[in-house]
């Protein structure tokens, strides 16, 4: 927000509202510059009266993407895209790369906490887990691109609130037999904040209370068949 807008918004806030609430809004904002970060590089145009501010968000996150390439590995056919950690990066990624349900059969985007390799082996996902969305081919249209974004915001957002340390990432695996969506998570023994975090995506995706999903564990789902797959939450 340019400085410009910020002291409109404050006048209108002195005009709108009694003593209180203005100190009220008013400590709102002041916490919310308190939260907002500028360096350098973050403002543009240092000499005109509008000075321009990128938002940053709370963590960096990198989005990957998996090409289905018979020839390399599954780890090789990663791919790392961009790194961004504000928002108004964040929406310019959004808008220059294809939507989820464009994309050929057989591919990934992952957007995971920087530092976090999206598969079961790195460090930091190993003890972890997956809630897991499935989808069936008639959603596709109507559901996966929005229930992605969703999740964008899930993440970007920190709306995990306090069990937001067990995020890592989340990814959308596009495929003609059904897609998937799934948030993966830092620690599959943390119980509580496992689930809080289940009924949240639901809600989050309007997903009908009737209708289970479930999580499963990073470590069997690596040894086993899935037909063995074990799913130890669900919400
Ligand atoms: P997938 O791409 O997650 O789902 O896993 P898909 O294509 O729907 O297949 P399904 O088996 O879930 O029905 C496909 C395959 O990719 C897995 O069986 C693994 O061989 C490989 N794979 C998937 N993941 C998430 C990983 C991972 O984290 N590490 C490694 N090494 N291989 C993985």
């Amino acid at each position: 927000m340019s400085t410009a807008a910020i002291e409109t918004r404050v006048s209108h806030i002195e005009v709108e509202t009694s003593a209180d609430e203005k100190r009220d809004k008013l400590g709102d904002l002041v916490d919310q510059m308190d939260n907002v970060k500028i360096t350098d590089t973050d403002l543009v145009g240092l000499n005109g009266p509008e000075k321009i501010v990128k938002h940053p968000l709370q963590n960096s996150w990198t989005l990957w993407f998996f090409k289905n390439d018979k020839a390399r590995s599954w780890e090789e056919n990663q791919k790392p895209i961009i790194t961004v950690n504000t928002v108004e990066d964040f929406w310019s990624l959004y808008n220059h790369i294809e939507v989820a349900s464009k994309l050929p059969p057989g591919s990934d985007y992952s957007l995971f906490k920087e530092g976090i390799f999206p598969d079961w082996e790195d460090k930091r996902n190993q003890p972890g887990g997956r809630w897991i969305i499935n989808l069936d081919k008639r959603q596709r249209a109507e559901h996966l691109d929005n229930y992605w974004l969703e999740i964008l915001f899930f993440l970007i957002g920190e709306h995990a609130d306090q069990y937001a340390f067990q995020v890592n990432g989340a990814v959308v695996n596009v495929r003609g037999k059904g897609d998937k969506l799934a948030i993966w998570l830092a620690d599959a023994t943390h119980g509580d904040s496992i689930i809080r975090i289940g009924k949240m995506l639901k809600e989050r995706l309007g997903i009908d209370p009737g209708e289970r999903i479930g999580f499963n564990i990073h470590n069997e789902e690596k040894s086993k068949s899935s037909s063995l797959k074990k799913q130890k939450f669900y919400v």
